[in-house]
């Protein structure tokens, strides 16, 4: 006899079947989660947040679709400045017939900080580059300086220090000691690598001339509109010149005897072929410069001795250079635009 069938008991076979379908279905959703199942939604989701915190990262020329998740930069790990500044404009207008004001130039440049040192914000700058002028009461071409390079060399992407290495008193003007004094003085302060030795009265045509250093030494001023716009003679290197660290110390830096006008930059010259490097230039369009014009300076003669003096840099180089350089510092400044470094260049005592 069949035993008849009760209504409870089919409903508790049901629940049995039910609870058995949920605890399958629990377990396969998790093993697909587990296992690299995640739908493509969640995929696109994932990848659409990524995008997201990288473009608030970005300028908006960087902006990229298919860009790869961005990694979190700290202040302190920044990435490389492009060996290119994407910022240059090519040929610039220079005149000398306007009227700086140095608050003016200091409000317009709000990034460069006291004592003319800049580093860009957003890259690591590939140089660290002092910038060294020799000086002495050439205040009105010093403001046209500071007004043309300092928006030039923020352009450049360089992380830099301007240093005006004045010549206290009125001993006979001697500029290649004093850019030996600005390289000391520069390296006190910070750990540059790059050296751009630069006349105040000289400024950049082009912001693709860069004022940073190269494999060779680096000649820029190379087509000044005082020499027709070319060299004056083909191993001129005077006006304005990059060397590295490496570079300057191979040639035991500069003279610091040669006293008065002429001869300081040949015998650069001379030191740096001697060490078996070369002279980098610029081209002819990219290198353009400007001097201002302006009369010969007092205690600024031209040097009787520079021709004797030339003849003989490999004889005097090993021991008259930076290291036997003597100096003694009277001050140091700090201006919003540039550090002055006021110094006894020691003409004929000692320090
Ligand atoms: N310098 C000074 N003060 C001086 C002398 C020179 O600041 O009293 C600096 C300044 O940076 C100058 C550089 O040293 O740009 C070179 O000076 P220089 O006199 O050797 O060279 P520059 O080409 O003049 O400026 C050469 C003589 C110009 C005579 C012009 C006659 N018309
Ligand atoms: C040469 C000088 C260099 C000088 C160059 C340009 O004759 O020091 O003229 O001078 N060498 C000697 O005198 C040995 S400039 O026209 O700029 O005054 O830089």
């Amino acid at each position: 006899m069949r035993e008849p069938v009760l209504p409870g008991a089919s409903l508790q076979r049901a629940c049995r079947l039910l609870v058995l379908f949920c605890a399958l279905h629990l377990s396969v959703t998790l093993l697909y989660y587990m296992f690299g199942g995640e739908t493509d939604y969640l995929t696109e989701l994932r990848h659409f947040q990524y995008r997201q915190r990288a473009n608030a990262t970005l300028g908006p020329a960087e902006h990229n679709a298919t860009q790869e998740p961005p990694v979190v930069t700290p202040a302190a790990a920044l990435q490389d400045c492009p060996d290119s500044s994407p910022l240059l404009v090519g040929p610039l207008r220079i005149e000398f017939s306007i009227t700086v004001d140095l608050e003016e130039v200091r409000r317009i440049n709000p990034n460069v900080m006291d004592g003319g040192r800049y580093k860009p914000k957003d890259c690591k700058a590939l140089q660290k580059v002092a910038l060294i002028i020799p000086f002495r009461k050439r205040d009105e071409h010093l403001k046209y300086w500071l007004h043309y390079l300092h928006p030039i060399l923020q352009r450049q992407q360089l992380d830099y220090g301007v240093y005006v290495i004045n010549q206290d008193g009125d001993s006979t003007f001697n500029r290649a000691k004093l850019l030996n004094i600005g390289y000391k003085e520069a390296l006190k302060e910070y750990d540059y690598n790059c050296f751009v030795f630069s006349d105040v009265d000289l400024i950049p045509m082009d912001d693709r001339n860069i004022y940073k250093c190269y494999s060779q030494p680096r000649h820029l001023s190379v087509s000044m509109d005082k020499f027709g716009f070319g060299l004056p003679y083909n191993q001129y290197f005077g006006g304005v010149a990059a060397l590295s660290k490496q570079q300057f110390e191979k040639i035991n830096g500069f003279p610091n005897n040669f006293w008065g006008w002429g001869g300081e930059d040949d015998d650069i010259y001379n030191r740096i072929v001697s060490r078996g490097m070369s002279i980098s230039r610029p081209d002819g369009i990219t290198g353009k410069c400007r001097m201002i014009r302006h009369d010969r300076d007092a205690k600024n003669d031209p040097n009787p001795k520079r021709f004797d003096l030339i003849a003989h840099t490999r004889q005097t180089m090993n021991s008259d250079g930076i290291n036997s350089l003597t100096y003694s510092v009277r001050s140091v400044e700090k201006f919003p635009l540039y550090t002055r470094v006021n110094v006894d260049v020691c003409q004929d005592k000692p320090c």
